[in-house]
């Protein structure tokens, strides 16, 4: 019998078109999408379609759409074997975070690509990522899927999501995973490297748990920062957890006005999480004094989270409605493969 994949279409680059009036981008429907693409006919296995009603760029993402993402996959998860989601480049490692944590004992491939050209563009890199991802995506072994968990295919390279970054706005090679390796290539054959996949727990069912909340914020912080951005940061209202994008191992600037606020903060009850704002390499409270006071007042260390794991993991784990003690352990597990400790 042959594996089904399902391809499902939210927007972004891959398949828009030109408006000649504006010269901007603009999405359009699946069926042109396809019609770009008639080498999809050709591949050995069952594709299903379907698509957003309004494909989106995805800068319009939001918690809602993952939602509605996460809805199509459970209404044909069992009719299907593995899925690719067509989504724009620039928030396509938010997304796929985002449904790494919110799908429990997942047992198929998710896969994510999309395109920095449009489909119909001369030189577009559309059709090597679609086709590719379907490929990995139909992957068996032993009458199972190979891949079992959420996915970034682009240029030649299937990554894990949740340790995937968008590090160009330019090139075809739009995405790297700086702290875990690739889970498999793309050249003469598909290369599957077994022993960077993650393993899931057959005994769990699969689930989805849809609850989030986005009282979020996330703070880079500078060299001479202004005391009063700082403050009405700090003390906006509705935020329950606030990430701090700080220097090197987790370091920060050591005012006092400083510390007396986070230590006030936290006290209310805000959260705070540390994360570097380096791109690879990971966060050590208390490698240097300038990491002690979020150690004092007992911060959650994002060790080497990408920003976008890091803003998916907060927005699922507030979602939870655990105390703050919850929340540090699990903040601090390893929940699906996008953390490593030293
Ligand atoms: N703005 C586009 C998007 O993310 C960028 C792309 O897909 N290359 O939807």
């Amino acid at each position: 019998m042959k594996t089904k994949v399902l391809l499902i279409y939210t927007g972004g680059t891959i398949g828009m078109v030109k408006d000649y009036e504006t010269q901007t981008l603009k999405p359009f429907d699946f069926d042109n999408l396809l019609k770009q693409i008639p080498e999809i006919s050709l591949i050995d296995c069952e594709i299903g379609f379907t698509s957003f009603k309004d494909p989106i760029d995805s800068s319009d993402m939001s918690s809602d759409h993952w939602v509605i993402l996460a809805k199509m996959i459970e209404e044909n998860y069992e009719q299907y074997d593995g899925f690719v989601i067509l989504h724009g480049t620039d928030t396509m490692a938010y997304s796929a975070s985002a449904l790494s944590f919110m799908l429990n004992g997942l047992k198929k491939p998710i896969i994510f690509t999309g395109s920095q050209l449009p489909v119909g563009d001369l030189r577009t890199d559309a059709k090597e990522n679609l086709i590719t991802s379907i490929h990995f995506a139909s992957l068996h072994e032993n009458g199972r899927p190979k891949i079992s968990e959420v996915c970034i295919y682009f240029e030649y390279k299937l990554f894990r999501a949740n340790r995937t970054t968008k590090m160009s706005a330019e090139n075809f090679d739009a995405f790297s995973s700086p702290d875990y390796p690739e889970l498999g290539e793309s050249g003469i054959h598909l290369v599957v490297h077994e022993h960077a996949l993650r393993k899931e727990d057959s005994e769990q069912p699969f689930s989805i748990n849809y609850a989030m909340n986005t009282e979020l914020g996330l703070l880079k912080i500078f060299p001479g920062m202004q005391r009063e951005f700082i403050e009405s940061i700090m003390n906006s209202s509705n935020l329950k957890a606030l990430i701090i994008e700080a220097f090197g191992s987790g370091n920060i600037f050591s005012f006092e006005w400083f510390k007396d606020l986070l230590r006030k903060k936290s006290q209310d009850g805000l959260i705070f999480i540390i994360n570097t704002q380096c791109a690879a390499g990971m966060v050590e409270l208390g490698r240097y004094e300038t990491s002690e006071i979020f150690k004092e007042i007992n911060a959650v260390s994002g060790y080497d989270l990408t920003t976008e794991a890091s803003v998916c993991k907060t927005i699922h784990l507030l979602g939870q409605g655990i105390s703050s003690h919850e929340f540090k352990i699990l903040y601090e597990t390893d929940l699906r493969g996008e953390l490593s400790k030293k």
